[in-house]
């Protein structure tokens, strides 16, 4: 089959909007323009209206689900509340009281990148370029790559710290190392025409919200009239996706890998494996040494013979045959026969004979303890629920398993290898790249005669290649969580180099986990961190033991965060710089390259006072850090435009079209032959799809996943469960919420929920004298919080599922209050010791911890200073924020 051409990924193939034509002036003499929302990671299309005056009039959806969605509003009323809002920072603000005390003064921008640029040069100076940590949350903007430009000249090794560690981008690298792409994704291109849909640990529902195409995707299978398929919900909870499950599996929380391997396992034992594609697809043939179980190198075995090589046992030869992983073929002409199964004894190059097995033996062996029976026990589900979800999912038709917090992410130790189990069981299951399976994407950048035709990806923006191997070596973390590390980001960066002809994106892998930073600038160690730079992050809401946090940025000679608002972050700050929102710039991006797409959004409004895009804000210091030269784009559009052009579209077409996709992805691309004449396999060490992963054992790990128990639980901690008798879950996605944001009153977003919410069963409650709307404590070893409970029934009794990310903007952002941010914030409850992380990845626990909860009984411990939910409404009638707010929180 031959190459893609650049014109069947052009944006031409896009349905064009054109009943609304961008910069479209009406007979009002309102200029229209067709925007992106980044409120969150939808990234609907809207068409933002500005009247003669520059003012910001409405919003209308081009998109179904931004027509319904809580936090826009109709007409755009709500986003056009928080555009205007009377708090959004609009000014930088230079701390001038001490640290926490919220005193300010106003500066304009240039002078605040004057003084924080020469305030981290002289740090530089004294300590070194890895002085410097980088807080970042979820994706909030498209302006990362110009954050890794700035660090990586700065001379940072990467020092970044980034909820990605425990959601998300860990299983994009880790998928990386197995199948060469990020395969791992809320809704693969065909997922509608799956015969099975897992939704394991995820709410869609809440997550893309009710009207989105990412619910409306995984629910397809059981509405289907004809031919109705599966949904498989796995989820402690009755969620509305449980609901209308055709499965429900009430699992207790932190359980799930035990439910994964038992699944390996039930496929095995039953054959209910995809053999071709395990055969010529996957390195399940490749033998291994059965004594240290480690893979077998053409090195080993012939003179001359490569360390990238591997063997197989080759039935119509019955001998040894190599694998030439550099052309993704046998050393051999004619059929090839590789044996899944056996035994073989190997002479080595060195005269030894050697024991080997096939990856696809080990792997059986290694599983065969999982039973049905003992994952019953673990994770409480019946044994029938158990062989029920397994058989949906491996004979119900062509089945993803969609990505979801629950199911691995933010698991601590079992994370990665929980990440393992699931995407050993799509290659097991031959579900990879195959039309209602999952997908693997193709960026499309290297044409037949070898030519890019396709805007510049973010990761060619980067400049990896201008870290130095000394600078490398400084990643704090580098030899503990290899993984996430330039350890692992190396190996990973050669295969898709070599696949995609582009870098591998830095962002998803180089993420430091937060106690590590934490520790450095606490005692010094490994070296002294003296500066840390917060955008688009609110650690002290999202990062794991909040006290932990607090002392740590408490201990900073300069703390320096962008952002909208004054959060509790901000508040301890020393400058809080302006942030544009979504509104005030223009999009283009391939989404964290982590999509074969790009998305484009004009900019509908200028920026407000003197806000900017986070652009502006790593440029400025660039330009003030000597790094001149990389900066030629004077303005974001500039960089827009220069990355449009390599696929041949100007800044207004694309613009005119919001989106460059491939309209037309094709199924089974690793057999397609690619511009060098090779059938392409995966962007992996061997080329195959590896199920036995290659770099995750050359990183010194065991490349097949083991259950353990959490290291919170009644079964690993039974002295401790008895006064902390229950399982407690930090988490859940609820609209319009969105992480730590629209909390802040007068946005039209805090009426629904007002305040944070923890779930319990219906009987937990009464045995413990609960009742429904009581605020109750939740109290871990490390802290307490308060939250108001509601009591379910559809709930795992002894499970407690509280709200994370809280904080009161209507509190004084003065210490002690500071915002509220330790009253209900859920990682007052996690942890961040070492020996409870991930030793792959540094994921840390926020599901499946013991805790206690009980009522608030003294009426002065409200969280909330606010008595009346009516501030909290659309809008302001008692002139809250003009009065109440501005009293406690602007006291310029
Ligand atoms: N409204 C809204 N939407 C968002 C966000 C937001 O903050 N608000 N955040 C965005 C981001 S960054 C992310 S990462 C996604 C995350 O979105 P999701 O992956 O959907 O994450 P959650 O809602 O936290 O958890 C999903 C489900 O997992 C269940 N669960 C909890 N613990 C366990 C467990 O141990 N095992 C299993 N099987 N299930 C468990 C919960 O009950 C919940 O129903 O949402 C994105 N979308
Ligand atoms: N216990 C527990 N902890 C969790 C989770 C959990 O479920 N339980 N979820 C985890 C997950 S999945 C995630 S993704 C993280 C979320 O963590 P983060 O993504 O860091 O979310 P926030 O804490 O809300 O901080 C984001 C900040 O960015 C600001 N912001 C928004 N847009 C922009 C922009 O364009 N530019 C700039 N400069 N600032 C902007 C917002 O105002 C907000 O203050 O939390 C993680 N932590
Ligand atoms: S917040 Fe609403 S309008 Fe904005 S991207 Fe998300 S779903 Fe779309
Ligand atoms: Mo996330």
């Amino acid at each position: 089959m031959a190459e893609k051409k650049g014109e069947e990924y052009s944006g031409k193939n896009v349905k064009r909007l054109d009943q609304y034509p961008n910069n479209y002036i009406d007979e009002d003499g309102t200029r229209w323009r067709k925007g992106r929302c980044f409120f969150c990671s939808v990234h609907c299309l809207l068409y933002g209206g500005v009247d003669k005056n520059g003012k910001l009039t409405e919003i209308i959806p081009l998109d179904e689900q931004s027509k319904h969605c809580y936090r826009m509003g109709e007409h755009g009323e709500k986003f056009i509340k928080f555009h205007y809002h009377p708090a959004r920072i609009n000014r930088p603000l230079k701390r001038i009281g001490e640290r926490g005390e919220d005193k300010w003064e106003e500066i304009s921008y240039d002078q605040a990148l004057d003084e924080i640029s020469t305030k981290l040069k002289e740090l530089r100076d004294e300590y070194g370029p890895e002085t410097l940590v980088i807080a970042e949350g979820t994706y909030r903007s498209d302006h990362l790559w110009a954050r890794t430009r700035f660090t990586n000249l700065f001379g940072n090794p990467s020092n970044i710290i980034d909820p990605g560690t425990i959601c998300w981008c860990w299983t994009y690298t880790l998928n990386m190392s197995m199948v060469g792409w990020p395969i791992e994704c809320s809704v693969p291109p065909w997922g509608a025409e799956a015969g099975s849909s897992i939704l394991w640990g995820v709410r869609p529902y809440e997550n893309g919200g009710e009207f989105s195409g990412i619910w409306r995707t995984m629910s397809a299978p059981v509405k289907r009239k004809e031919n109705p398929g599966n949904m498989v919900v796995i989820d402690p909870l009755c969620t509305e996706e449980a609901k209308e499950s055709s499965l429900w599996l009430p699992i207790i929380p932190g359980t799930d890998l035990a439910l994964q391997l038992t699944w390996i396992n039930y496929i095995i034992e039953n054959k209910l494996y995809d053999e071709e594609f395990l055969k010529y697809w996957s390195n399940a043939v490749f033998l291994i040494r059965k004594d240290i179980k480690k893979l077998v190198r053409l090195s080993e075995i012939e003179e001359g013979g490569l360390d990238e090589d591997f063997v197989v046992w080759d039935a119509k030869r019955d001998g040894l045959l190599g694998w030439c992983s550099d052309e993704n073929r046998y050393y051999a002409d004619g059929e090839v026969d590789a044996q899944l199964s056996g035994e073989f004894e190997i002479t080595f190059k060195n005269g030894e004979t050697v024991t080997c097995i096939t990856a696809f033996d080990e792997l059986a062996d290694r599983m065969s303890q999982y039973t049905v029976e003992w994952a019953s026990g673990v994770t409480g589900l019946t044994e029938t629920k158990i062989v029920q979800s397994v058989t949906a999912y491996a004979t119900g038709g062509p089945a993803y398993i969609g990505w979801g917090l629950g199911s691995a992410d933010q698991h601590g130790p079992n994370g990665a290898n929980s990440g393992i189990a699931k995407t050993m069981l799509r290659i097991l299951t031959g579900n990879i790249d195959v039309r209602g399976g999952e997908y693997i994407g193709f960026p499309g950048i290297i044409d037949a005669d070898g030519e890019k035709r396709f805007p510049l990806r973010d990761s060619e923006f980067e400049l990896s290649e201008m870290v130095t191997p000394e600078a490398r070596a400084k990643f704090l973390g580098n030899d503990e969580y290899r993984l996430m590390s330039w350890k692992g980001f190396e190996p990973i960066d050669k295969c898709f180099r070599k696949m995609f002809g582009v870098p591998r994106p830095m962002l998803h892998q180089l993420l430091v986990t937060p106690p590590k930073a934490w520790d450095a600038i606490l005692t010094g160690e490994p070296y002294p961190v003296k500066a840390l730079i917060a955008w688009s992050s609110n650690p002290l809401a999202w990062a794991p033991n909040t006290k932990h946090v607090y002392k740590a940025l408490k201990a900073l000679d300069l703390l320096v965060v962008v952002d909208y608002w004054k959060t509790p972050t901000a508040a301890l700050a020393d400058y809080i710089m302006p942030a544009a929102d979504s509104l005030e710039r223009p999009m283009a991006t391939t989404i964290e390259d982590a999509y074969d797409i790009v998305l484009i959004g004009d900019k509908i409004i200028e920026p407000e006072y003197e806000r900017h895009v986070d652009y502006d804000f790593w440029r400025g210091l660039g330009l003030r850090c000597g790094q001149e030269e990389y900066w030629p784009w004077e303005t974001y559009e500039d960089a827009v435009a220069h990355r449009l052009a390599r696929g041949g579209v100007s800044y207004e077409e694309a613009m005119e079209e919001g989106a460059w996709v491939n309209s037309n992805p094709t199924p089974y691309k690793h057999a397609e032959v690619g511009h060098n004449g090779q059938i392409k396999g995966f962007a992996t060490p061997s080329r195959k799809a590896e199920i036995f992963s290659s770099i995750i054992q050359d990183l010194d790990y065991d490349p097949i996943p083991e259950y353990k128990e959490l290291p919170e639980t009644p079964v690993s901690q039974p002295e401790l469960a008895k006064e902390y008798p229950f399982r407690l879950v930090t988490g859940g996605r609820w609209s319009p919420m969105h992480h730590s944001e629209f909390r802040v009153p007068g946005c039209g977003t805090r009426g629904v929920w007002p305040n944070p919410i923890v779930q319990l069963h219906v009987s937990d409650g009464r045995n413990l004298g609960i009742r429904d709307g009581d605020w109750v404590w939740i109290e871990t070893k490390r802290g307490r919080i308060k939250q108001v409970a509601k009591l379910e029934w559809g709930i795992v009794r002894g499970v407690v599922i509280c709200q994370p990310s809280w904080w009161y903007p209507e509190q004084p952002a003065e210490e002690p209050w500071s915002l509220g941010v330790f009253d209900s914030n859920a990682n007052v409850l996690t942890d961040d010791a070492y020996e409870t992380l991930d030793p792959k990845t540094g994921q840390w626990v926020t599901r499946g911890m013991l805790c206690k909860i009980y009522p608030v009984t003294d009426g002065t411990d409200r969280a909330d200073l606010v008595e009346s939910i009516e501030p909290f409404v659309n809008e302001d009638p008692k002139g809250f924020w003009n009065n109440t707010f501005n009293k406690l929180n602007h006291k310029a």
